[in-house]
């Protein structure tokens, strides 16, 4: 079975449509097909940002019930069921709503003002989305594969994010809170000199997003491995901290990292494809069937 892997598309319906008849899909009765049976794996975080979240959910859903496609969740899909469920036993909900979770979930609440039903539909849907899948030629997660997270969540998670879960995800240094973390939002760093930054919500941040797909060969000073940084941090070198090494004969497919201009492979094993459609950028597919060829770049479809 051949796929077409699509990255972040938070909100950015139209681009959606543009890039599924690109790849050769048509609308038949409300849902796009592939002629020859081709199916889409969608990475996450269809939700957010974009002007039209609710036409994106609906075409990517409809794919997933009708056989066309598969979904994973994204970090902004799990944000989202903690924000909308009350924790019932310390009250609230499982994410604060203070101005930086409004902020980041804004664009969705507005565009299902008076669509609440259709909304908990949704929510239900994003309960029940696998956070990785496997296939015989590839993988896919959201943010960061790492095989112990994965072997742990094969033989714990339920298929679906219960209250148990949530309720455990809460808990400072759980198992559950690292492995969500580290999956739906990547590895990071602190640095040890005390630096700081801001992301792109203008947030400050003392840890920085590793860039674990990184080969080894390329590992030489921090900024090899740190997606942002000071000039003084990211000219050290990195010694002998081979941590978030990701080593598989497989690929494994991501998107989530913002990265910016024409897709490029720097490891054939771990293919980022979100280039920030939300942010000016393109929206990005890749082919499954190029994995197989040499020059895999032409795999790429935008
Ligand atoms: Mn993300």
């Amino acid at each position: 079975m051949n796929y077409d892997i699509i990255g972040d598309i938070h909100g950015h319906a139209d681009e959606l449509e543009m890039l599924l008849q690109k790849l050769g899909y048509y609308l038949l009765n409300g849902i796009y097909q592939h002629p020859e049976g081709r199916k889409v794996m969608f990475l996450g975080d269809y939700i957010d940002r974009g002007p039209k979240i609710r036409e994106t959910l609906h075409i990517v859903k409809n794919m997933c019930d009708a056989g066309n496609a598969e979904a994973i969740m994204g970090n902004h899909e799990f944000n989202a069921v903690c924000f909308h469920t009350p924790d019932k036993e310390n009250g609230g909900f499982y994410r604060k709503h203070t101005f930086t979770e409004i902020n980041q979930h804004f664009e969705t609440l507005k565009q299902f003002k008076g669509f609440e039903t259709e909304w908990e539909l949704f929510l239900n849907w994003f309960k029940k989305l696998p956070l990785f899948i496997e296939k015989d030629h590839f993988r896919a997660v959201h943010a960061c594969w790492d095989d112990k997270h994965i072997n742990w969540l094969k033989k714990n998670y339920k298929e679906e994010l219960t209250i148990d879960f949530l309720a455990n995800f809460n808990i400072n240094g759980s198992r559950e809170n690292e492995i969500i973390e580290e999956t739906l939002k990547g590895k990071e760093h602190i640095p040890t000199n005390g630096d700081v930054f801001f992301d792109k919500d203008g947030i400050e941040r003392k840890e920085c997003r590793v860039k674990w797909w990184q080969p080894l060969e390329n590992r030489i000073i921090y900024k090899d491995i740190l997606m942002m940084c000071s000039l003084e941090y990211g000219n050290r070198p990195i010694g002998d901290d081979k941590e978030h090494l990701y080593i598989s004969n497989k690929t494994v497919f991501f998107g989530h990292y913002w990265l910016k201009g024409n897709p490029v492979i720097k490891n054939d094993k771990a293919i980022c494809l979100d280039y920030s459609v939300a942010k000016n950028g393109q929206l990005v597919a890749f082919k499954s069937e190029y994995l197989k060829v040499l020059n895999k770049e032409m795999g790429f479809i935008y």
